[in-house]
Protein backbone atom coordinates (compact mmCIF):
# COMPACT_ATOMS: atom_id res chain seq x y z
CA UNK A 1 0.00 0.00 0.00
CA UNK A 2 2.54 2.32 1.38
CA UNK A 3 4.23 2.16 -2.66
CA UNK A 4 1.10 2.85 -4.35
CA UNK A 5 1.02 6.21 -2.27
CA UNK A 6 4.50 6.82 -3.10
CA UNK A 7 4.52 6.14 -6.97
CA UNK A 8 1.31 8.43 -6.77
CA UNK A 9 2.31 11.17 -4.98
CA UNK A 10 5.84 11.05 -7.01
CA UNK A 11 3.86 11.34 -10.38
CA UNK A 12 1.77 14.28 -9.30
CA UNK A 13 4.96 16.01 -8.19
CA UNK A 14 6.78 15.09 -11.13
CA UNK A 15 3.06 16.20 -13.65
CA UNK A 16 2.74 19.29 -11.91
CA UNK A 17 6.67 20.23 -11.80
CA UNK A 18 7.13 18.90 -15.57
CA UNK A 19 4.73 21.72 -17.13
CA UNK A 20 6.93 24.59 -15.60
CA UNK A 21 10.26 23.13 -13.86
CA UNK A 22 13.03 22.06 -16.35
CA UNK A 23 15.47 19.39 -14.44
CA UNK A 24 18.16 16.88 -16.19
CA UNK A 25 17.93 13.38 -15.97
CA UNK A 26 17.45 12.21 -12.02
CA UNK A 27 18.32 12.08 -8.87
CA UNK A 28 17.94 8.47 -7.27
CA UNK A 29 18.59 7.43 -3.51
CA UNK A 30 19.52 3.83 -2.36
CA UNK A 31 18.24 2.27 0.36
CA UNK A 32 21.48 1.46 2.98
CA UNK A 33 23.22 -1.94 1.59
CA UNK A 34 21.73 -1.61 -1.79
CA UNK A 35 24.26 -3.36 -4.68
CA UNK A 36 21.45 -2.41 -7.83
CA UNK A 37 24.42 0.05 -8.58
CA UNK A 38 26.61 -2.86 -9.76
CA UNK A 39 24.28 -4.78 -11.62
CA UNK A 40 24.21 -5.86 -14.65
CA UNK A 41 20.30 -4.90 -15.91
CA UNK A 42 20.25 -2.03 -13.30
CA UNK A 43 22.77 -0.57 -15.18
CA UNK A 44 21.15 -0.81 -18.78
CA UNK A 45 18.43 1.56 -17.45
CA UNK A 46 20.47 4.56 -18.21
CA UNK A 47 24.14 6.62 -17.12
CA UNK A 48 24.40 6.12 -13.30
CA UNK A 49 26.83 8.43 -11.74
CA UNK A 50 27.40 7.12 -8.69
CA UNK A 51 27.71 9.50 -5.33
CA UNK A 52 28.44 8.23 -1.71
CA UNK A 53 27.26 11.20 0.51
CA UNK A 54 27.71 11.57 4.14
CA UNK A 55 23.94 11.12 4.47
CA UNK A 56 23.65 8.43 1.97
CA UNK A 57 24.23 6.72 -1.49
CA UNK A 58 22.51 8.20 -4.68
CA UNK A 59 22.76 8.12 -7.86
CA UNK A 60 22.35 11.03 -10.51
CA UNK A 61 20.67 9.62 -13.81
CA UNK A 62 21.33 10.91 -17.03
CA UNK A 63 21.02 10.60 -20.47
CA UNK A 64 17.53 8.53 -20.32
CA UNK A 65 14.27 9.68 -20.85
CA UNK A 66 11.83 7.51 -18.69
CA UNK A 67 8.44 7.46 -19.07
CA UNK A 68 5.83 7.84 -15.74
CA UNK A 69 5.56 3.61 -15.95
CA UNK A 70 9.63 3.60 -15.86
CA UNK A 71 9.73 5.88 -13.14
CA UNK A 72 7.40 4.44 -11.11
CA UNK A 73 9.03 1.27 -11.82
CA UNK A 74 11.97 2.59 -10.65
CA UNK A 75 10.49 4.09 -7.44
CA UNK A 76 8.85 0.59 -6.45
CA UNK A 77 12.27 -1.42 -6.18
CA UNK A 78 12.37 -2.46 -2.54
CA UNK A 79 16.00 -1.08 -2.56
CA UNK A 80 15.44 2.75 -3.74
CA UNK A 81 14.38 5.10 -1.07
CA UNK A 82 13.09 7.42 -4.33
CA UNK A 83 13.34 8.94 -7.66
CA UNK A 84 13.53 12.25 -8.16
CA UNK A 85 14.06 15.26 -10.86
CA UNK A 86 17.18 16.86 -10.81
CA UNK A 87 16.05 19.99 -10.90
CA UNK A 88 17.53 23.16 -13.18
CA UNK A 89 18.56 25.72 -10.97
CA UNK A 90 19.43 29.28 -11.25
CA UNK A 91 20.76 32.67 -9.48
CA UNK A 92 18.33 34.55 -8.41
CA UNK A 93 17.54 37.58 -11.31
CA UNK A 94 19.02 40.62 -10.88
CA UNK A 95 19.06 43.86 -12.24
CA UNK A 96 22.73 43.66 -14.40
CA UNK A 97 23.57 47.17 -14.33
CA UNK A 98 26.01 48.47 -16.84
CA UNK A 99 27.43 51.35 -15.48
CA UNK A 100 30.41 51.51 -14.22
CA UNK A 101 30.44 52.49 -10.42
CA UNK A 102 33.00 53.98 -8.85
CA UNK A 103 34.55 51.99 -6.04
CA UNK A 104 33.31 54.32 -2.49
CA UNK A 105 32.73 53.10 0.43
CA UNK A 106 30.27 56.09 0.29
CA UNK A 107 27.97 54.36 -1.62
CA UNK A 108 27.51 51.25 -0.09
CA UNK A 109 24.37 52.28 2.07
CA UNK A 110 23.61 49.30 2.95
CA UNK A 111 26.53 49.16 5.51
CA UNK A 112 26.03 52.83 6.68
CA UNK A 113 22.65 54.46 5.38
CA UNK A 114 23.67 58.32 5.63
CA UNK A 115 20.77 59.20 3.65
CA UNK A 116 22.55 60.91 1.48
CA UNK A 117 24.53 58.32 -0.13
CA UNK A 118 25.33 59.29 -3.85
CA UNK A 119 26.83 57.19 -6.66
CA UNK A 120 24.67 57.68 -9.79
CA UNK A 121 22.38 55.00 -9.78
CA UNK A 122 20.87 55.14 -6.33
CA UNK A 123 17.83 56.71 -5.31
CA UNK A 124 18.16 59.42 -1.42
CA UNK A 125 17.29 56.94 0.97
CA UNK A 126 16.73 57.46 5.12
CA UNK A 127 19.34 57.64 7.38
CA UNK A 128 20.07 54.77 9.51
CA UNK A 129 18.48 52.35 7.24
CA UNK A 130 21.57 49.63 6.83
CA UNK A 131 23.35 46.81 9.02
CA UNK A 132 24.48 49.06 11.33
CA UNK A 133 28.19 47.98 10.25
CA UNK A 134 29.92 50.85 11.51
CA UNK A 135 29.06 50.25 14.96
CA UNK A 136 29.67 46.52 15.15
CA UNK A 137 32.99 47.18 13.53
CA UNK A 138 33.50 48.88 17.28
CA UNK A 139 33.40 45.26 18.80
CA UNK A 140 34.49 42.95 15.90
CA UNK A 141 35.40 43.17 12.09
CA UNK A 142 34.87 39.27 12.19
CA UNK A 143 38.01 36.62 12.17
CA UNK A 144 40.55 34.49 9.85
CA UNK A 145 38.85 31.51 12.16
CA UNK A 146 35.42 31.80 10.25
CA UNK A 147 34.96 30.27 6.90
CA UNK A 148 32.27 31.54 4.89
CA UNK A 149 31.38 29.34 1.98
CA UNK A 150 29.77 31.66 -1.28
CA UNK A 151 27.98 28.84 -3.01
CA UNK A 152 27.26 30.33 -6.27
CA UNK A 153 28.96 31.24 -9.77
CA UNK A 154 32.48 30.65 -8.29
CA UNK A 155 34.80 34.09 -6.96
CA UNK A 156 37.31 36.26 -8.78
CA UNK A 157 40.04 35.20 -6.38
CA UNK A 158 42.63 37.17 -8.28
CA UNK A 159 40.27 40.33 -7.38
CA UNK A 160 42.33 42.79 -5.94
CA UNK A 161 39.84 43.81 -2.71
CA UNK A 162 39.16 39.38 -2.01
CA UNK A 163 42.48 38.00 -2.66
CA UNK A 164 43.42 38.70 1.19
CA UNK A 165 40.26 37.17 2.44
CA UNK A 166 40.40 33.84 0.53
CA UNK A 167 39.98 30.83 2.08
CA UNK A 168 42.60 28.01 0.86
CA UNK A 169 42.87 24.21 1.01
CA UNK A 170 46.52 24.45 2.75
CA UNK A 171 47.54 20.74 1.52
CA UNK A 172 46.51 21.31 -1.90
CA UNK A 173 48.58 24.57 -1.87
CA UNK A 174 51.46 23.27 -0.68
CA UNK A 175 51.27 20.18 -2.90
CA UNK A 176 52.11 18.30 -5.88
CA UNK A 177 49.88 18.87 -8.43
CA UNK A 178 47.71 16.46 -10.14
CA UNK A 179 47.37 14.78 -6.40
CA UNK A 180 44.53 14.43 -4.54
CA UNK A 181 46.78 15.71 -1.56
CA UNK A 182 44.43 16.41 1.51
CA UNK A 183 42.45 12.86 -0.10
CA UNK A 184 39.07 14.73 0.05
CA UNK A 185 38.18 13.62 -3.14
CA UNK A 186 38.94 16.66 -5.52
CA UNK A 187 42.63 17.15 -6.65
CA UNK A 188 44.03 20.28 -6.60
CA UNK A 189 41.23 22.20 -5.17
CA UNK A 190 43.07 25.47 -3.67
CA UNK A 191 40.51 28.00 -3.46
CA UNK A 192 37.28 25.51 -3.66
CA UNK A 193 35.70 23.65 -6.27
CA UNK A 194 33.79 23.81 -9.39
CA UNK A 195 31.10 21.55 -9.58
CA UNK A 196 29.78 22.95 -12.78
CA UNK A 197 32.23 21.97 -14.66
CA UNK A 198 33.80 19.11 -12.60
CA UNK A 199 37.39 20.95 -11.99
CA UNK A 200 39.06 22.72 -9.79
CA UNK A 201 39.06 26.43 -10.50
CA UNK A 202 36.00 27.63 -9.27
CA UNK A 203 36.77 31.14 -11.28
CA UNK A 204 33.96 33.41 -11.70
CA UNK A 205 33.15 33.84 -14.86
CA UNK A 206 29.55 35.39 -14.48
CA UNK A 207 29.83 38.18 -11.66
CA UNK A 208 26.92 37.34 -9.20
CA UNK A 209 29.30 35.01 -6.65
CA UNK A 210 31.92 37.58 -7.00
CA UNK A 211 29.69 40.75 -6.39
CA UNK A 212 28.43 38.19 -3.08
CA UNK A 213 31.77 37.71 -1.53
CA UNK A 214 32.65 41.40 -1.63
CA UNK A 215 29.49 42.13 0.27
CA UNK A 216 30.35 39.51 2.72
CA UNK A 217 34.26 39.70 2.92
CA UNK A 218 35.96 42.65 0.78
CA UNK A 219 39.01 43.99 2.24
CA UNK A 220 38.76 47.06 4.73
CA UNK A 221 42.15 48.36 2.57
CA UNK A 222 42.52 51.15 0.45
CA UNK A 223 40.70 50.71 -2.35
CA UNK A 224 37.24 49.75 -3.30
CA UNK A 225 34.62 48.61 -0.98
CA UNK A 226 34.04 47.05 2.33
CA UNK A 227 32.54 43.54 3.43
CA UNK A 228 30.64 43.47 6.40
CA UNK A 229 33.41 41.50 7.41
CA UNK A 230 36.78 43.10 7.15
CA UNK A 231 38.49 39.80 7.87
CA UNK A 232 37.44 36.42 6.77
CA UNK A 233 38.06 33.42 4.59
CA UNK A 234 36.10 33.38 1.75
CA UNK A 235 35.73 29.55 0.47
CA UNK A 236 34.34 29.60 -3.80
CA UNK A 237 31.91 26.93 -4.68
CA UNK A 238 30.85 27.28 -8.09
CA UNK A 239 27.70 25.29 -9.42
CA UNK A 240 26.08 27.51 -10.92
CA UNK A 241 27.76 28.04 -14.60
CA UNK A 242 29.30 31.11 -16.11
CA UNK A 243 25.59 31.73 -17.78
CA UNK A 244 24.14 31.39 -13.87
CA UNK A 245 22.14 28.40 -14.01
CA UNK A 246 23.27 24.76 -12.73
CA UNK A 247 21.82 21.66 -11.08
CA UNK A 248 20.04 20.24 -8.09
CA UNK A 249 22.73 17.88 -7.78
CA UNK A 250 25.71 20.48 -8.09
CA UNK A 251 23.86 22.69 -5.30
CA UNK A 252 24.11 19.20 -3.17
CA UNK A 253 27.46 18.02 -4.01
CA UNK A 254 28.55 22.01 -3.15
CA UNK A 255 27.05 21.98 0.31
CA UNK A 256 28.48 18.32 1.09
CA UNK A 257 31.80 20.00 -0.19
CA UNK A 258 31.39 22.96 2.25
CA UNK A 259 30.53 20.84 5.13
CA UNK A 260 33.12 18.90 4.88
CA UNK A 261 35.83 21.61 4.40
CA UNK A 262 34.66 22.85 7.57
CA UNK A 263 32.91 26.05 6.46
CA UNK A 264 30.54 27.67 9.37
CA UNK A 265 28.29 29.34 7.16
CA UNK A 266 27.33 29.24 3.57
CA UNK A 267 25.77 31.81 1.39
CA UNK A 268 22.96 30.64 -1.29
CA UNK A 269 22.12 33.48 -3.60
CA UNK A 270 19.81 30.89 -5.62
CA UNK A 271 16.84 29.07 -6.19
CA UNK A 272 14.53 27.16 -8.79
CA UNK A 273 13.49 23.83 -9.30
CA UNK A 274 10.70 22.14 -7.49
CA UNK A 275 10.99 20.39 -3.88
CA UNK A 276 13.86 18.18 -3.60
CA UNK A 277 14.21 15.54 -1.03
CA UNK A 278 18.05 14.94 -1.36
CA UNK A 279 18.72 18.62 -1.38
CA UNK A 280 17.13 18.66 1.83
CA UNK A 281 19.17 16.22 3.12
CA UNK A 282 21.85 18.57 2.34
CA UNK A 283 21.50 20.85 4.20
CA UNK A 284 19.81 18.76 7.20
CA UNK A 285 23.60 17.27 7.11
CA UNK A 286 25.14 20.15 7.23
CA UNK A 287 22.91 21.73 10.17
CA UNK A 288 23.74 19.02 11.85
CA UNK A 289 27.56 19.27 11.32
CA UNK A 290 27.03 22.96 12.72
CA UNK A 291 27.12 24.51 9.25
CA UNK A 292 24.66 27.48 8.71
CA UNK A 293 22.66 27.83 5.64
CA UNK A 294 21.61 31.30 4.72
CA UNK A 295 19.39 31.33 2.06
CA UNK A 296 17.67 34.11 -0.75
CA UNK A 297 13.82 34.10 -0.50
CA UNK A 298 13.64 35.12 -4.20
CA UNK A 299 12.50 37.81 -6.45
CA UNK A 300 9.37 36.43 -7.92
CA UNK A 301 7.52 39.73 -5.94
CA UNK A 302 5.71 36.41 -3.95
CA UNK A 303 4.72 34.99 -0.49
CA UNK A 304 6.78 32.54 0.15
CA UNK A 305 4.10 31.06 3.21
CA UNK A 306 1.89 30.96 0.01
CA UNK A 307 3.66 29.11 -2.44
CA UNK A 308 7.29 27.76 -1.14
CA UNK A 309 10.61 28.59 -2.71
CA UNK A 310 13.15 26.40 -2.40
CA UNK A 311 16.19 26.05 -1.41
CA UNK A 312 15.37 28.84 1.37
CA UNK A 313 11.79 26.89 2.32
CA UNK A 314 12.87 23.44 3.10
CA UNK A 315 11.72 23.03 7.13
CA UNK A 316 15.47 22.47 8.07
CA UNK A 317 16.18 24.49 11.68
CA UNK A 318 19.97 25.68 10.03
CA UNK A 319 18.13 27.79 7.33
CA UNK A 320 18.07 31.25 7.80
CA UNK A 321 16.04 32.59 4.77
CA UNK A 322 16.34 36.55 4.11
CA UNK A 323 14.45 38.98 1.83
CA UNK A 324 15.56 42.29 0.02
CA UNK A 325 15.02 45.98 1.54
CA UNK A 326 15.73 49.58 0.01
CA UNK A 327 17.70 52.33 0.74
CA UNK A 328 14.41 53.72 2.80
CA UNK A 329 13.88 50.58 4.70
CA UNK A 330 10.66 49.49 2.67
CA UNK A 331 10.71 45.50 1.36
CA UNK A 332 12.41 45.70 -2.56
CA UNK A 333 9.17 45.52 -4.88
CA UNK A 334 11.36 42.27 -6.02
CA UNK A 335 11.35 40.33 -2.84
CA UNK A 336 9.93 37.41 -2.01
CA UNK A 337 8.28 38.19 1.92
CA UNK A 338 6.49 35.49 4.38
CA UNK A 339 5.55 36.63 7.90
CA UNK A 340 6.66 32.65 8.77
CA UNK A 341 8.89 31.52 5.83
CA UNK A 342 11.36 34.66 5.73
CA UNK A 343 13.24 35.16 8.76
CA UNK A 344 14.99 38.52 8.44
CA UNK A 345 15.22 41.65 5.73
CA UNK A 346 18.60 42.99 4.57
CA UNK A 347 20.24 45.87 2.11
CA UNK A 348 19.36 44.47 -1.35
CA UNK A 349 18.56 47.51 -3.85
CA UNK A 350 21.48 48.70 -5.10
CA UNK A 351 23.73 47.15 -3.86
CA UNK A 352 27.96 47.93 -4.99
CA UNK A 353 30.27 44.82 -4.77
CA UNK A 354 33.18 43.04 -6.20
CA UNK A 355 32.85 41.37 -9.80
CA UNK A 356 34.63 39.19 -12.04
CA UNK A 357 38.00 41.02 -13.37
CA UNK A 358 38.98 43.11 -10.58
CA UNK A 359 36.06 45.55 -11.39
CA UNK A 360 32.58 46.62 -8.95
CA UNK A 361 29.26 46.91 -9.88
CA UNK A 362 25.74 47.80 -8.56
CA UNK A 363 23.30 44.84 -8.31
CA UNK A 364 19.60 44.24 -7.05
CA UNK A 365 18.57 41.16 -5.75
CA UNK A 366 17.84 39.19 -2.55
CA UNK A 367 20.88 37.56 -4.04
CA UNK A 368 22.85 40.99 -2.46
CA UNK A 369 20.18 40.49 0.73
CA UNK A 370 21.38 36.86 1.59
CA UNK A 371 25.41 37.77 1.69
CA UNK A 372 24.65 41.20 3.95
CA UNK A 373 23.21 38.12 6.97
CA UNK A 374 26.02 35.61 6.45
CA UNK A 375 28.74 38.56 6.76
CA UNK A 376 26.74 39.69 10.02
CA UNK A 377 26.55 36.05 11.48
CA UNK A 378 30.26 36.12 10.69
CA UNK A 379 30.81 38.81 12.83
CA UNK A 380 28.75 36.93 15.67
CA UNK A 381 30.53 33.15 15.30
CA UNK A 382 34.08 35.48 15.27
CA UNK A 383 33.04 37.69 18.65
CA UNK A 384 31.38 34.56 20.64
CA UNK A 385 33.54 31.63 19.24
CA UNK A 386 31.41 28.31 20.45
CA UNK A 387 27.94 29.69 20.03
CA UNK A 388 25.71 27.25 18.41
CA UNK A 389 24.37 27.89 15.41
CA UNK A 390 20.53 27.52 16.75
CA UNK A 391 21.72 30.48 19.34
CA UNK A 392 23.19 32.68 16.32
CA UNK A 393 19.90 31.75 14.37
CA UNK A 394 18.30 33.54 17.20
CA UNK A 395 20.18 36.51 18.11
CA UNK A 396 20.39 37.22 14.64
CA UNK A 397 16.50 37.43 14.84
CA UNK A 398 15.57 38.89 18.01
CA UNK A 399 18.21 42.04 17.75
CA UNK A 400 16.51 42.78 14.62
CA UNK A 401 14.71 46.74 13.71
CA UNK A 402 11.32 46.08 13.67
CA UNK A 403 10.36 48.39 11.07
CA UNK A 404 6.74 49.11 10.82
CA UNK A 405 6.88 48.65 6.58
CA UNK A 406 8.55 45.48 7.32
CA UNK A 407 6.57 43.72 9.67
CA UNK A 408 3.69 42.09 7.33
CA UNK A 409 7.16 40.61 5.26
CA UNK A 410 8.82 38.26 7.88
CA UNK A 411 8.98 36.71 11.37
CA UNK A 412 11.22 39.71 12.35
CA UNK A 413 12.65 42.55 10.71
CA UNK A 414 16.18 44.48 9.64
CA UNK A 415 19.43 42.88 10.55
CA UNK A 416 21.43 45.07 13.04
CA UNK A 417 24.60 43.56 13.74
CA UNK A 418 25.61 46.03 16.37
CA UNK A 419 22.42 45.58 18.51
CA UNK A 420 22.97 41.15 17.71
CA UNK A 421 26.56 41.65 18.65
CA UNK A 422 25.43 43.56 21.80
CA UNK A 423 22.60 40.81 22.57
CA UNK A 424 20.11 43.38 22.30
CA UNK A 425 16.88 41.81 21.69
CA UNK A 426 13.35 42.41 21.03
CA1 LIG B 1 41.94 17.70 -2.46
CA1 LIG C 1 47.36 18.77 -5.42
CA1 LIG D 1 38.37 47.40 -0.10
Amino acid sequence: MKKVILSCALALTFGTAAASQDFNGYIVKFKKGSNLLEQKSFKSIGNFEKLSLSFGDFAKLTNVNLSNKAISELANNPEIEYVEPNWIIKVDPVDNSEVAADPKYSQQWGLINTGKNSGGWFSPGKAGEDVNAEKAWEITKGSKDIIVAVIDTGIDYRHPDLKENLWTNDAELNGIEGVDDDGNGYVDDIYGYDFANNDADPVDGHSHGTHCAGVIGASHNSIGVKGVMANVKLMGIKFLSDSGSGETIGAIKSIEYATKMGAHITSNSWGGGAKSEALKEAIQAAYDAGTMFVAAAGNSRADNDAKPSYPASYAVDGIVTVGAMDGKGNRSSFSNYGKTSVHVFAPGSNILSTVKNGSYKKMSGTSMATPFVSGVLGLLLANEPGITIKEAKERLMESTVLNSSLSNYAASGRVDAYRMLMNERN
